[in-house]
């Protein structure tokens, strides 16, 4: 009898899965970048090929915006939640609201500090790591200098700007030449960057500073802006390190501007789709962190060729 109810259970989900559209919400946490743009895009293009339904909002950076679209997608009844979150708190009611309804979520690019029952898999790139990673080039590369550092970090809460900070920090402490001037957040835009380098350049003296580490390309673009209007040369003068591998980022490696770029995939729509069919179809539990492989950029390995192979 049992088996019975099992084979005709099984039948009507199979029948509904090949049949019905699968309906997918994206909970974008806003457009403020040439990567997020890059990310939203690669979640679109996934969802039209596996010809899934996607429902995708942007909260434009507002959080409370951001909750209400995730609770939008819950009251849809839609298969499957992605959610890229704007910050790492906040989310537990939400995302027990998901739970309660047998939605899965799917975060990409940011953690949260909910706790991992509350969700099925988190796609993203090691931010730690990252952070180390941009520390340890600033030290091999300026060894036996005293080295002044101003930082540009991304927006308040974020885990990118948490954590590349952390990382950052880490190392610094064991390279007793390099030394943190300020830090400042530059919320993860090229306007931001620009605003915050101009001040730094100000108060502390163009001489003064040795190096910029910014959280992401687009302030470090802003960035060369402010240090070229205070008529110094950008990636000379003042080295830059940067995150993320955008593609005006890798032009200003080649243009000897920003001197090392640590990697951080935005093309993640692939492996987002991938966890929620390997969910929703073959019925699998996921690790509940998967992270992205990153390369470094220098002008060791920078070409034209390179840049022209970029995807975003
Ligand atoms: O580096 C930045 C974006 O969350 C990893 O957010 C992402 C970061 C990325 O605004 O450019």
């Amino acid at each position: 009898m049992l088996s019975a109810v099992l084979v005709c259970c099984c039948a009507l989900v199979s029948c509904k899965t090949k049949k019905t559209k699968m309906a997918v919400g994206f909970a974008q946490e806003g457009d403020e970048n040439a990567w997020r743009i890059a990310e939203t895009q690669s979640v679109q293009a996934e969802a039209a090929r596996r010809e899934t339904d996607l429902h995708l909002a942007s909260a434009q950076g507002d959080v409370e915006k951001q909750i209400g679209a995730v609770r939008t997608f819950i009251a849809q009844r839609v298969d499957a939640i992605i959610l890229a979150p704007k910050v790492e708190t906040g989310w537990t009611p939400v995302l027990k609201e998901a739970k309660d309804a047998n939605i899965p979520v799917i975060l990409i690019d940011r953690g949260v500090s909910a706790s991992p029952d509350l969700y099925a898999t988190l796609i993203e790139s090691d931010f730690v790591e990252e952070g180390r990673r941009a520390a340890q080039w600033l030290a091999e590369h300026t060894r036996g200098q005293e080295v002044n550092i101003v930082e540009l970090e991304g927006s308040a809460g974020s885990a990118p700007a948490i954590d590349r900070k952390k990382g950052f920090d880490e190392q610094i402490k064991a390279s007793p030449k390099l030394h943190i001037l300020a830090s400042q957040d530059g919320n993860f835009t090229r306007e931001g960057g620009k605003q915050v380098m101009t001040n730094f350049l100000l108060t502390l003296g163009a001489e003064r500073i040795n190096a910029v580490y910014c959280h992401n390309d687009d302030m470090a673009l802003g960035a060369i802006q402010a240090i070229e209007a205070a008529g110094k040369k950008p990636g000379h003068d003042i080295k830059i390190l940067s995150i993320d591998g955008i593609h005006d980022g890798i032009q200003a490696v080649l243009d000897k501007k920003i001197n090392c770029i640590v990697e951080c995939n935005p093309l993640l729509g692939s492996d987002a789709f991938d966890a929620i069919e390997a969910i929703l179809l073959d019925h699998k539990t996921l690790p509940k962190k998967m992270t992205e492989k990153d390369a470094l950029f220098d002008e060791s390995n920078v070409t034209k060729e390179l840049l022209d192979s970029r995807k975003y």
